[in-house]
């Protein structure tokens, strides 16, 4: 599990790469009330079959710019996402 717990001054630029094998990755993002910078979350399963779960959560209302990713890429993937994540080479 990785939290990521901003700054509401600062913009977020995150990149998880699970690597070979089998991952079971959880990344919640909660920003914080007043949170005006932007967002920039990355994040790959890589190869193997891997679960990610990528979430957003709190004082979402002023972000300037966001962009959340969950890449499963190669085998067959599973991911659970918020609503303001694009996924692209999940399964199911
Ligand atoms: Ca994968």
């Amino acid at each position: 599990m990785i939290n990521i717990v901003g700054f509401a001054d600062r913009d977020q630029h995150v990149v998880v790469k699970g690597g070979d094998g089998k991952d079971d990755l959880c990344v919640v993002d909660t920003l914080p009330q007043g949170y005006k910078g932007a967002i920039d979350v990355r994040f790959f399963g890589e190869a193997g079959d891997d679960e990610l779960v990528v979430k957003a959560e709190g004082d979402l209302q002023s972000v300037s710019n966001a962009f959340l990713l969950a890449d499963g890429g190669a085998g067959f993937d599973h991911c659970d996402v918020s609503s303001m994540v694009k996924v692209v080479n999940c399964e199911s």
